[in-house]
């Protein structure tokens, strides 16, 4: 792991606001509350969402390393407000001014939830200390992050995209994914996909499936259930080389792996063919490698990112652009699958931490479905860690720099 771009996450679900403190990003790449904002209203958005995103309107306060819009190469703290906490302020007051033996505690653990491994873990009698901060809430400020991420990654043509590939066993159509045999085709095609998973309700570009989706959500939701499903996301523009196989930590699908399954609920991760590659004869699966002369005068930095590296180049991406631990100039695919959110609204038994007595689960509100939710957090933790390991081969201090190692290490690519 090389952490050249380090970040914490901090706040409570219900408390006064979420923090990120973000280090690593080179001074001088021009940044806005606005290009945080973006990203956390996508988050947001999703048919079978909460009444809490009724009530957050999530927007991103710049509190350091940003002067005059560009950064400064100090850490950059951002700050996402909470405006439920007007009404938490005395359930989650960091003052002893309550009396809380007047608060009601949470002591029936939601099977599926950190509730009951963290109440033990954390000696806690009250499952709201553990709930707080397990909750999902915590992702918008890595996507607050995530954001900053994929500015800089946009200066050097790199786009971080996702969608949604089914939910509740509802899949999008072949035709309307990218994943398998239509993966290296154009860029055109890529955006066309993105374009309609950016206007649906589910994140799903197949109109038939988000139907589907959507009916079954609200079959969901008349019956107090949830659903779970499965993102993909893909990273276009990424130039061969970033990780290594020298070390297991440095591998690129293993930090990938790592960030992804750190989102709340997110139970498996595929890279590429995934486990379908396992069925299969290797010289099914294998993208052979072909050879065409670098055009002259190089394209712009734009053309690199479908079909590889200049000259050498697949016909197939089974690998999901990444071959030891490397980069190989594929767009990198990934997909990873959300179990359906814990908190039902009609609750499964559970035991009482403090009685001992079977009882049925606290509920919390919650949503029916997060998953078009997790893909847009998905996009911010691959943007993180691609950030990262671009630094870490093109690292300097400004912006200016860093198009410099990048410019210098494209030329040695186009000649090689
Ligand atoms: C979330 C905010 C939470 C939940 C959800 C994600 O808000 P509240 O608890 O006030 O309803 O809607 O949290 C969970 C799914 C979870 O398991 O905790 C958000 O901002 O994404």
């Amino acid at each position: 792991m090389s952490e050249k771009l380090r970040y914490l996450t901090s706040g409570e679900s219900h408390g006064k606001a979420l923090f990120c403190i973000l280090e690593g990003v080179p001074s001088n790449l021009l940044i806005s509350a606005n290009d945080i904002n973006n990203d956390l209203s996508r988050r947001q958005r999703g048919y079978g969402r909460g009444g809490r995103m009724k009530i957050e309107s999530d927007t991103a306060k710049i509190f350091s390393g940003v002067r005059h819009g560009k950064t400064i190469g100090s850490p950059i703290t951002i700050m996402i407000e909470n405006k439920d906490w007007q009404n938490w302020q005395d359930i989650m007051s960091s003052q002893l001014t309550v009396d809380s033996s007047q608060l009601k505690a949470v002591t029936c653990p939601r099977p599926g939830h950190a509730d009951i491994a963290g109440a033990i873990k954390y000696d806690a009698h009250d499952i709201r200390n553990i709930l707080e901060r397990s909750s999902a809430r915590e992702t918008a400020a890595r996507v607050a992050a995530g954001a900053v991420a994929r500015k800089f990654l946009s200066e050097f043509d790199i786009k971080i995209l996702s969608y949604v590939t089914e939910i509740g066993g509802i899949k999008v159509h072949s035709s309307s994914r990218i994943s398998r045999d239509t993966v290296h085709s154009s860029e055109e095609k890529f955006l066309e996909i993105f374009e309609k998973a950016e206007k649906s309700d589910v994140r799903c570009p197949d109109k038939n499936a988000e139907k589907k989706i959507m009916d079954k959500i609200n079959k969901a939701m008349s019956k107090g259930d949830t659903l779970g499903g499965v993102f993909e996301i893909v990273a276009a523009g990424v130039p061969v080389g970033l990780g290594s196989y020298s070390q297991w930590d440095r591998r690129l699908n293993a930090r990938l792996a790592y960030a992804i399954m750190s989102i709340q609920a997110i139970k498996g991760i595929e890279i590429g063919l995934g486990f379908e590659m396992s069925r299969k004869f290797g010289s099914e699966v294998m993208d052979e490698i072909f050879y065409s002369p670098p055009p002259s005068p190089p394209p712009s930095r734009g053309r690199v990112r479908v079909g590889g590296c200049y000259g050498f180049y697949r016909k197939t991406n089974n690998a999901g652009g990444i071959e030891g631990g490397i980069s190989n100039g594929m767009p990198i695919v990934l997909r990873a699958s959300m179990k359906p959110i814990p908190t039902l609204r009609t609750p499964l038994s559970s035991v009482d931490i403090v009685s001992k007595k079977t009882f049925k689960a606290s509920y919390e509100r919650s949503d029916v479905c997060a998953v078009p939710a997790a893909s847009v957090i998905g996009e911010a933790m691959t943007a993180l860690v691609i950030a990262d390991a671009f630094l870490e081969k093109f690292g300097g201090d400004s912006m200016e720099e860093v198009k410099r190692n990048y410019e210098g290490y494209l030329e040695h690519v186009r000649k090689f």
